[in-house]
């Protein structure tokens, strides 16, 4: 359940390395304001699986800064459209102390799944500058633990194997493997709400 092609690209190939297909289904998704990414990911697709009987899945990631208290944290999207990528630097522009971590969760249901929720972190740091084309959103200031790059600047299929989105997608796609009796196909929603 998404409407930025990116996470859905990076998504589905983290499922198809584990022999899971999903497809987007195109309709509205409902998200409440609230602080923790579990919780609107789980309110959305209870809301959206009530009459359908096919696996939903909804993801809802962000960036969280811990030299301000998280944010953007459950506001990434809106961050990113307003004051973006060069308005996150500048609020840290004399901050030393440059942790973050992004988190994915995802929620599934259907009519007969009571929803479950899944969620990988990946702690890493913010860039001091923008650096690199790969990837999207925040990854050209996020410097992944361990590394010297950021996002931005990995080469493709890096980021799909070590992500918050890759850690959340392997816990679903175990549980997904382990549980599968029928043949369900995963689905996901394209969102109409913003
Ligand atoms: P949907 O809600 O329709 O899924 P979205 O882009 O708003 O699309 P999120 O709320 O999950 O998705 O993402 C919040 C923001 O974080 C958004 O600006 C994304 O571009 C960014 N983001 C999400 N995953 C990311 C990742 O893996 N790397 C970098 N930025 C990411």
């Amino acid at each position: 359940m998404t409407e930025n092609p990116d996470k859905f690209r990076e998504a589905k190939s983290i499922l198809e390395a584990q022999g899971i297909q999903i497809r987007q289904l195109k309709r509205p998704k409902v998200e409440v304001q609230d602080s923790s990414l579990e919780k609107i990911a789980r309110f959305a697709v209870k809301t959206a699986s009530v009459d359908h009987t096919g696996l939903l899945l909804v993801e809802d990631s962000g960036l969280f800064i811990d030299v301000l208290g998280g944010f953007p944290g459950p506001f990434s999207s809106y961050v990113y459209k307003t004051i973006g990528l060069k308005g996150i630097l500048s609020l840290m522009h004399d901050q030393r102390k440059r942790n973050a971590h992004f988190q994915t969760s995802i929620a599934v249901a259907s009519t007969n799944v009571s929803p479950r929720v899944f969620t990988g972190t990946v702690r890493g740091s913010v860039s001091r500058e923008i650096r690199g084309t790969a990837g999207f959103g925040y990854d050209p200031i996020f410097i992944p633990e361990g590394f010297r790059e950021t996002f931005g600047q990995t080469k493709a299929g890096f980021k799909n194997k070590t992500s918050h989105r890759a850690r959340a997608f392997l816990k679903f796609a175990n549980w997904y493997n382990r549980s599968r009796t029928g043949r369900h196909r995963v689905r996901t929603h394209k969102r109409a709400l913003k």
